[in-house]
């Protein structure tokens, strides 16, 4: 399988790289692409070393597969010149995702929408497809009315001069470029991405609105509020659910616990519940204290942990291009 990989350089594309490389992904050629002033510069892939190419370079060279994680704007304008050379694009960008033409999609619960005509297969936000991935299998079994959840998003979201700016403040180090709007150390910043409607920030927004594609469900509602915290290793979730039908707390665990790629842990006896230390450089997404909400019937509190650039986004893309691959689409 001839891959290109948009964005090779970028914290996402690098993890992409690694995932690729981890799952022996069938890579017989990798085309890097990455912005002008690193076109010409190595990486390595596999113990080989790989040049990086121009996006039109990568576009002439016919990649069967392109993994895009270059931001909406390169997407947009690129996606669809990947697609017309007859590459299927899988972008990790908000571009595409709720374009009613797109596909957007977390394999375990939806993969099986993608046709060889889909040209440009979006990937969802981070924090939906962690949120996804709990929400779905209940759901189908007890049927969603209302989900609040409330975000602490790692600081590797927002990328790597956000991490810098962490880094720096931790140390005392006031020379650095600030990406928040305020100091991130020491501090939770009610604020992911920028306002958008109704006071929501984008990534609020998000929120609202991916998971009810990716589960084509519409008949339940989602709010959010997304905060950013000094954190690295992952995203959590405190997520609030209220269903149609009520629940059975051991039947609840069973069924996440039989969920593919959900690992609960839940042994509070044991201070035993997912963080994002424990989340960092694994796929799966982790839960735990469930329980009952006390203050209204059929209703729980969970934790949701997965780490943002695995799950989140480089291993939700390459799963994507495996069950191209698995399913002769490409
Ligand atoms: C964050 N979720 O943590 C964002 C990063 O739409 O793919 C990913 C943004 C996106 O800030």
């Amino acid at each position: 399988m001839k891959i290109a990989v948009v964005g090779a350089t970028g914290m996402v594309g690098q993890i992409m790289l690694k995932v690729l490389e981890e799952r022996n992904f069938p890579v017989t050629e990798l085309i890097p692409v990455a912005s002008e002033k690193s076109v010409g510069k190595k990486i390595t892939f596999k113990g080989k070393e790989f040049e990086i190419v121009s996006m039109q370079k990568a576009i002439d060279l016919k990649p069967e597969i392109a993994l895009f994680s270059a931001g909406g704007e390169t997407s947009k304008e690129f996606a669809p010149k990947f697609a017309e050379a007859g590459t299927t694009v899988i972008d990790n960008s908000s571009a595409w995702r709720m374009d009613p033409d797109k596909k957007l999609v977390v394999p375990e619960i939806n993969a099986n929408e993608i046709s060889k005509e889909d040209k440009i297969i979006a990937n969802p936000n981070c924090s939906t497809i962690q949120l996804v991935m709990v929400l779905h299998p209940l759901n189908q079994k007890y049927d969603l009315k209302r989900v609040i959840v409330s975000t602490y998003q790692s600081v590797t979201g927002t990328g790597k001069n956000a991490v810098d700016q962490l880094n720096a403040e931790i140390i005392g180090n006031d020379d650095v470029a600030k990406v928040y709007p305020y100091e991130i150390f020491k501090n939770a910043l009610p604020q992911c991405d920028v306002f958008a409607e109704d006071d929501y920030t984008k990534e609020e927004l998000k929120l609202m609105k991916e998971p009810k594609k990716i589960m084509a469900d519409d008949t339940f509602n989602l709010t959010a509020t997304a905060v950013r915290v000094p954190v690295q290793g992952g995203h959590s979730e405190s997520v609030n659910i209220e269903f149609e039908n009520d629940f059975n707390l051991d039947e609840v665990r069973k069924i996440l616990s039989e969920t593919p790629g959900v690992v609960v842990m839940d042994d509070v006896k044991n201070k035993i519940y997912p963080m994002p230390l424990y989340s960092e450089g694994k796929d799966e997404v982790f839960v735990g204290r469930i329980r009952r909400d006390l203050s209204q019937p059929k209703t729980m509190n969970l934790w949701i942990v997965a780490d943002n650039l695995r799950k989140g986004a480089a291993t939700n893309a390459v799963q994507i291009a495996e069950y191209l691959v698995g399913n002769q689409l490409v």
